[in-house]
């Protein structure tokens, strides 16, 4: 990047951030007038019950109930706090102004995002580009350098073929023409962003999200651990946030404690979760009875959890098809998505699961999760490339704001950002 360029984005990024802290600033003074009128409205009523107290001086208990009532749960700020204008904030800020972001346009959200998506992938990062600038330099690259990189990139899990990709698109392209570290470097990006972005145009959905006028139905699956649950609960979350009618579908009655841990994650989304009873129902009989509600309540989105025991993987695989089958029987019309579940920092064996589950269970999509604190990152490229499968969301951390839909560029300029 040269000085001037870096200089007008830091320039927007102040400028953003300016912006955002006044935003914060008028947010922070609006709830602190709510919180006066409703001081004022407690203390009005209070008068009154002391009137009412006086009047009544037999009855002794205070009527605590009506006053109650009176206070209004606190109006949480959605938002997270905005922190410093360092590093961080500059290069989210930069991201978001690259993909054509109004000053206007962007929110604490995003740049929280943005930097544990950065930081998340820090390891990653560690021993691959650091390295890789490192030895570049402001060298133009050569033949031995492209050895070095193939070593890093499979060093981080990018996956052989991937990687033997842009190996050779790169030899190629210094056939034709010297390339520099920093060429070098945008040349690698967009090799790399291209064969992630490849199953995602071969959908021909580039965001997957619930369609309006139908019933959704996605599927979670994936071995036991990768983190379904979790990111089933921050789906629910992300979606009635968006004003999707969400319902969740418990039906991995394998696990006693799964249910408990949905419906937690249901209350703090407000999403209402059907689930079965009876220890060991019959996972397809808990969607059957989703499915009823679904349909009763016109609901746009049905999230189902599944089990995902490994040592009986055929078992589990005869439950897929079974819970398929109803949604084929009950629900024709819907839209289903089968989305795998990968932890990032199972790497390869990540992939291997990726690969066997696909042959078995026709999957649609994956949701890369647990890219914080893995050096494991680059393993959402193989499972692009080598499971052709379009990653729909990653998740970087266990908070219900930690998943995001996935976004190939930010993805690549974090996991080869320069610092
Ligand atoms: N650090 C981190 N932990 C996660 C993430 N997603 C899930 N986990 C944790 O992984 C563990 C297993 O998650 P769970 O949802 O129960 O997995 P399941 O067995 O596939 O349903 C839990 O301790 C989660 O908090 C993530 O994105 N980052
Ligand atoms: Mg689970």
């Amino acid at each position: 990047m040269t000085n001037n360029s870096s200089d007008n984005s830091r320039e927007w990024a102040a400028q953003a951030y300016a912006l955002l802290k006044k935003r914060q600033e008028e947010q922070k003074q609006e709830l602190k007038r709510e919180e006066e009128q409703k001081q004022e409205l407690k203390r009005q009523e209070e008068q009154k019950q002391e009137l009412k107290r006086q009047e009544e001086q037999k009855q002794e208990l205070i009527d605590n109930d009506s006053r109650d009532k009176l206070v209004k749960p606190l109006k949480k700020i959605d938002e997270p706090e905005l922190g410093e204008f360092d590093d961080n904030f500059t290069w989210s800020a930069m991201l978001l102004a690259a993909q054509g972001k109004k000053i206007n346009q962007i929110s604490i959200d995003e740049i929280d995002w943005l930097t544990k998506l950065r930081r998340g992938l820090e390891e990653t990062r560690k021993g691959f580009v650091t390295e890789l600038l490192d030895k570049l330099g402001d060298d133009p690259l050569t033949p031995e350098s492209l050895d070095e990189l193939e070593t890093l990139l499979i060093r981080a899990d990018v996956g052989i073929n991937s990687t033997d990709k842009v190996i050779s698109s790169l030899r190629k392209k210094l056939n034709e023409e010297v390339l520099g570290g920093e060429a070098g470097i945008k040349f690698l990006k967009n090799e790399l962003k291209s064969i992630i972005d490849k199953p995602i145009k071969n959908s021909g959905n580039e965001l997957l999200v619930p369609q309006k006028g139908k019933l959704n139905i996605w599927l979670l699956v994936g071995v036991n651990g990768v983190g379904k649950t979790t990111t089933l609960g921050k789906l629910a979350y992300l979606s009635s946030r968006s004003n999707y009618k969400t319902l969740i579908a418990a039906a991995d009655t394998f696990r006693a404690a799964a249910v408990e841990q949905l419906k937690v994650w249901g209350d703090r989304s407000n999403v209402d979760v059907i689930s079965n009873k009876s220890k060991n129902a019959d996972p397809a009989a808990v969607v059957f009875d989703a499915i009823n509600s679904a349909k009763k309540r016109n609901a746009d989105l049905l999230l189902v959890d599944t089990a995902g025991r490994l040592q009986t993987k055929n078992n589990l695989m005869d439950e897929l098809a079974k819970i398929k089958k109803i949604i084929d029987k009950k629900a024709p019309d819907s839209i289903v998505e089968s989305l795998l579940v990968l932890d990032a920092s199972q790497g390869q064996n990540g992939l291997k699961q990726a690969k066997s589950f696909a042959k078995s269970a026709k999957l649609s999509g994956a949701i890369i999760t647990k890219l914080d604190g893995t050096s494991r990152g680059g393993v959402s490229l193989a499972v692009a490339e080598e499971v052709n499968l379009p990653i729909r969301f990653i998740g970087a951390g266990e908070g219900i704001k930690d998943l995001r839909p996935f976004n190939s560029f930010e993805f690549i300029e974090a996991m080869l950002a320069d610092k």
